[in-house]
């Protein structure tokens, strides 16, 4: 008897995992913040109270059969009841919530005549996001989509390198990113709000540092946003360490993979960094944007986040460093 307790217990605490889980909805699919993540959270309910009720029945039979007295023990159900039981309650069940779930999955697929197009792609181990426009009117940046309240977005996901999956629980379903092929995901807040994102698909070492934000605003602010965003940078305004900062850039390497419009910095392995301090967080999530994180994103980013596809840069002096983060700071 202790034994099987040990296993009840531990039943009882991993039980507990999820449910504390249940109590940050940032990234819930339960809680849904548009149409399609409201669609795929009932199909969750239905499936989740269906089997709940089938169960609980299965249970109560068994443990009727294992009170049963020897006498009872005797009884021998009919045909009926193994078929019924057997086949056609489970084939009734099975087609109806099959229909149901296809149902509420059509209309996610069929998609927006007319949607605004973003195209997305994971690499080891961030996310590139792109708005398609002419020239300079593009705007590329990393791990941080913003989207306007009320209108279909179209997520067109894509690789650099091995599969990955793109998944905003509050807002939809997940969408594989496969090398050399697109696949589309329709997306649709209702209300402004941050939904956090992550890659779906162990895809490598910092697959779980792969998160992205999705920010939903209305119109007007998602206009500006976009309009700002296009904007090249011009020369650092103000602080001398932000100038200093500049050429360190352009000196010590890291324009060979990283591209700031409107300077010679053009690699394109890294993320875009033309308007790198106005976003929520750094390296995909790992830590939130601050001056300090930046000076610590460059010199230790190999102990940060272990194995990732920035050179190491611990070399530098504390100097640079600061000077290097100053300028990106002053890069909204
Ligand atoms: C070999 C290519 C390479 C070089 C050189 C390089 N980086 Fe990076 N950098 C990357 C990659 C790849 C990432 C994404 C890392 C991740 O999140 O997994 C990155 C991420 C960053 C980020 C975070 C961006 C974001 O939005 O999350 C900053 C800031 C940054 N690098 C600054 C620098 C600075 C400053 C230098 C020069 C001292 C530099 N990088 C040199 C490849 C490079
Ligand atoms: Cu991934």
């Amino acid at each position: 008897m202790p034994f099987f307790f040990q296993y009840v217990l531990k039943a009882l605490l991993l039980l507990v995992v999820p449910l504390l889980a249940a109590c940050d909805p940032v990234q819930s699919a339960l809680h849904p913040g548009g149409p399609s993540a409201q669609a795929i959270a009932s199909v969750w309910w239905v499936m989740f109270w269906g089997s709940l009720v089938i169960l609980t029945l299965v249970m109560a039979l068994a443990l009727i059969a294992l009170r049963a007295t020897p006498a009872e023990k005797q009884y021998r159900p009919g045909r009926w009841f193994i078929l019924g039981g057997g086949v056609l309650f489970p084939v009734v069940t099975l087609t109806v919530l099959l229909i149901y779930s296809f149902e509420i999955d059509y209309p996610l697929f069929r998609g927006e005549s007319e949607p605004m197009n973003i195209e997305v792609t994971g690499h080891q181990w961030w996310w590139e996001v792109r708005y398609p426009g002419a020239g300079d009117a593009e705007v590329v940046t990393a791990n941080e989509i913003h989207i306007p309240v009320g209108r279909t977005v179209r997520i067109n996901v894509r690789s650099a390198d091995v599969i990955h999956s793109f998944w905003v629980p509050r807002l939809g379903g997940k969408q594989d990113a496969i090398p050399g092929h697109e696949n589309p995901l329709d997306l649709h807040a209702d209300q402004p709000g941050t939904f956090r994102g992550q890659c779906a698909e162990f895809c490598g070492a910092q697959h779980a540092h792969m998160a992205f934000w999705v920010i939903a605003e209305p119109v007007e602010r998602f206009d500006a946003w976009l309009a700002r965003q296009s904007q090249p940078v011009s020369a650092p305004a103000g602080e001398a360490a932000a100038s200093r900062g500049r050429e360190h850039f352009l000196q010590v390497g890291c324009a060979e993979c990283h591209r700031i419009r409107g300077t010679a910095a053009k690699g394109d392995t890294g993320p875009d960094l033309t308007h790198v301090a106005s976003r929520r967080t750094l390296a995909a999530g790992t830590l939130p944007m601050t001056r300090e994180n930046l000076a610590r994103w460059i010199s230790a980013s190999q102990r940060i986040k272990p194995g990732n596809r920035m050179e190491d840069f611990s070399h530098l002096d504390d100097a640079v460093v600061r000077d290097l983060a100053a300028y990106l700071h002053s890069l909204e």
